[in-house]
């Protein structure tokens, strides 16, 4: 019974879905509540700059995309994951280093949530992080460069999901495991699945100076899938929340088997209890293989290493330091607001949102008002926790956000929708359209104690109608919308790269005097750097040929190459003399099996070329540099063996 009707509950969202997305709508439906002059208001003249810069994570592109908002303009795309023929990234010799795994060279990467790092609680525009869900991984991005500079790998885990969220000072870089798996990995049945499975919680550390990541420990939670997670903030701070779904950890999750349990969890975590633990010399060292890539800022060269194990705790070893808090029916977001009393809660086949209070955990931990307890953790009473509830609020709720000024806004992924909430009360005030099926929201600052609370960016799904058609698939879209006033107002659609499951969003002042123009010559350790002409020059052993070259506009130095032989593995490590901001060149060979490399003012990249055939093959500078663009050339001579 239980079965049908669930059945016939799904049936009945798949309808609503279809409905949503419909091509039926109307032209004055399509435009949704267009806010007056909203050209006007997202209009960024020329050469003026955007108020805030927008992080997009790519998705299945693997990367993080910049756009300027309001305008939308997308100012850059960040390589992270995956290879980028456009800068190189991932085929010079310098970044290939970035995407090593235990698993060996893996250039591709599905990446979900950015966040900004934060001190005391507020954004401070250091770094962004973002994880890899495919193969476990955590990458920091500098906000100097703009450049992917760390990339840690996640051992023991699968489908790195409820990452990489970070706490009030960027003490911890969190990563959870969506797929619970037997950890350390091991061949076994997958039927006995249940109560063999592990979850594992990482905590990895954040250098405050240098950025550093470290990973101090992993929690071996039962094996429930673990979606989504926030870090306390303000009086929460110190303690960690997931969600979890599948807590009937069914090993086939066909939808009627994985959401037969009514509640699931959100996992209360006091990290700073577990820290203290380990530091005492509490857990167990356990096999871990994993790669962690740090990319030298003065050699501007990224290395591997290879660690070997993890420190692993037992939740139960350390007391009063996890709970279980019920949520019903699947839960996916797990959100919490910035003064850190209200956990929101989503369960995505639930009409209602639950807040939790953090309060009445703390009050219900004292007096032990158990519901009862799973994997020796103690389930706290639903009731007891239960800080209200947005009754019948949309139809497959999500993520939400705050805007600190005491309202909240939850996404409706089925009902296409964004709910405008009030704290504490929980009436609903608001409501707008998305087109369509929109699945995060972001509010610059809304993972923080201060939300900047002007704009709201909605990241959709489908797309359809929106844009001009371009064949079978049309780009996922996100919109602009003004929260400013009391009613939320739709202002700008605009294409995004990949698919952008989160961003993080920050006031433009806080990054920009930080961003880097040049890399400065005297402090380019390279140990292949040419930092003056006159040593530009071809050294041979055996069959492998180094070519020390320079660029400058507009010419390359040496310019003519002979004595190369078919056979050969020339390496061309090539260093820009510009000390010019926004002056990079570009160079190739014909038929190398890498991409061009673009390098910029003061820096050096390596490329291999392995020529295949004699003759006299030209190359040329990729990038327009100057009025002598085109003559920005060269030769090589290529012999027969
Ligand atoms: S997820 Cu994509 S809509 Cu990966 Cu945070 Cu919810
Ligand atoms: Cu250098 Cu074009």
């Amino acid at each position: 019974m239980k079965r049908i009707l669930h059945l016939i509950a799904l049936a009945v969202l798949g309808l609503f879905l279809q409905s949503c997305n419909s091509e039926e709508k109307g032209e004055k439906e399509k435009s949704g509540a267009l806010a007056a002059n909203a050209a006007e208001r997202v209009y960024v003249a020329p050469g003026e700059h955007d108020e805030y810069y927008g992080f997009f994570s790519g998705g299945f592109s693997g990367q993080l995309s910049v756009y300027g908002l309001p305008s939308g303009r997308l100012l850059k795309v960040i390589p992270v994951f995956s290879q980028d023929a456009e800068k190189g990234y991932g085929y010079n010799e310098e970044t290939k280093a970035m995407l090593n795994t235990s698993f060996g060279f893996v250039p591709w990467g599905d990446s979900h949530h950015p966040d900004i790092s934060q001190t005391k609680g507020e954004l401070d525009g250091r770094w962004v992080f973002i994880n890899e869900n495919n193969t476990p991984r955590i990458a920091r991005i500098d906000l100097t460069t703009f450049e992917t500079t760390e990339i840690i790998e996640v051992p023991n885990s699968a489908g790195n999901h409820s990452s990489s969220f970070v706490t009030e000072n960027t003490e911890y870089v969190v990563a959870g495991t969506r797929f619970a798996v037997p950890s350390p990995q091991k061949d076994m049945p997958i039927s006995e699945m249940k109560g063999n499975f592990k979850g594992p919680l990482t905590f990895i550390s954040v250098h405050p100076e240098t950025g550093r990541m470290n990973i101090e420990f992993q929690i071996a939670m039962p094996g429930f899938n673990y979606d989504l997670s926030h870090p306390g903030r303000n009086k929460s701070h110190g303690w960690f929340f997931f969600t979890t779904y599948n807590t009937e950890e069914a090993h086939s999750l066909l939808e009627v088997n994985a959401s037969q349990n009514d509640k699931d969890y959100i996992a209360a975590i006091n990290w700073k209890k577990i820290e203290e633990y380990v530091k005492n010399g509490g857990g167990e060292k356990i096999k871990a293989k994993y790669a962690h890539n740090v990319f030298d800022e003065h050699t501007q060269t990224a290395t591997t290493t290879m660690k070997e194990e993890v420190v692993s705790v037992n939740p139960t070893d350390v007391p009063g330091a996890i709970y279980f808090l019920p949520i019903p029916k699947s839960p996916h977001g797990c959100d919490v607001d910035p003064s850190g009393e209200y956990i929101v809660g989503a369960g995505k086949l639930s009409a209602d949102l639950t807040i939790h209070s953090f309060s009445k955990m703390l009050k219900a931990i004292e007096e032990e008002n158990y519901a009862g307890e799973a994997y020796g953790v103690p389930v706290l009473d639903f009731e007891a926790v239960r800080a209200g509830s947005v009754k019948q609020a949309g139809l497959g709720p999500l993520h939400t956000e705050f805007d600190g000024k005491g309202n909240a806004y939850t996404t409706f992924f089925i009902s296409s929708e964004v709910v405008k909430w009030k704290l504490d009360t929980w009436e609903v005030v608001d409501r707008k359209p998305t087109y369509y099926s929109v699945g995060h929201l972001m509010i610059p600052g809304g993972n923080s104690r201060k939300p900047f609370g002007k704009y709201l960016v909605a990241m959709n799904k489908i797309t359809k109608d929106r844009y001009l058609p371009t064949g079978p698939e049309v780009n996922h879209s996100a919109q602009l919308y003004d929260i400013s006033g009391e009613k939320m107002e739709l202002l700008l659609d605009f294409p995004t790269v990949g698919e952008p499951h989160y961003a993080a969003g920050i006031e433009a002042s806080i990054v920009k005097e930080n961003s880097k123009k040049i890399y400065k010559l005297d402090e380019n350790e390279h140990e292949h750097a040419v930092k003056n002409e006159s040593e530009a020059r071809v050294e041979r052993n055996g069959n492998e040929v180094h070519v020390y070259m320079t660029m400058i506009r507009s010419h390359f130095a040496p310019d003519n190459i002979e004595g190369i032989k078919v056979g050969d593995k020339v390496y061309f490590h090539v260093t820009n003399l510009e000390q010019d901001y926004d002056v990079p060149h570009g160079i190739a060979m014909i038929g190398a099996n890498t991409s061009e490399q673009l390098i910029m003012p003061g820096g050096t990249k390596t490329f291999i070329w392995e020529p295949k055939r004699e003759g006299v093959w030209p190359f040329y500078c990729t990038d327009f540099c100057s009025a002598l663009h085109q003559e920005m050339q060269g030769y090589v001579r290529v012999s027969a063996k």
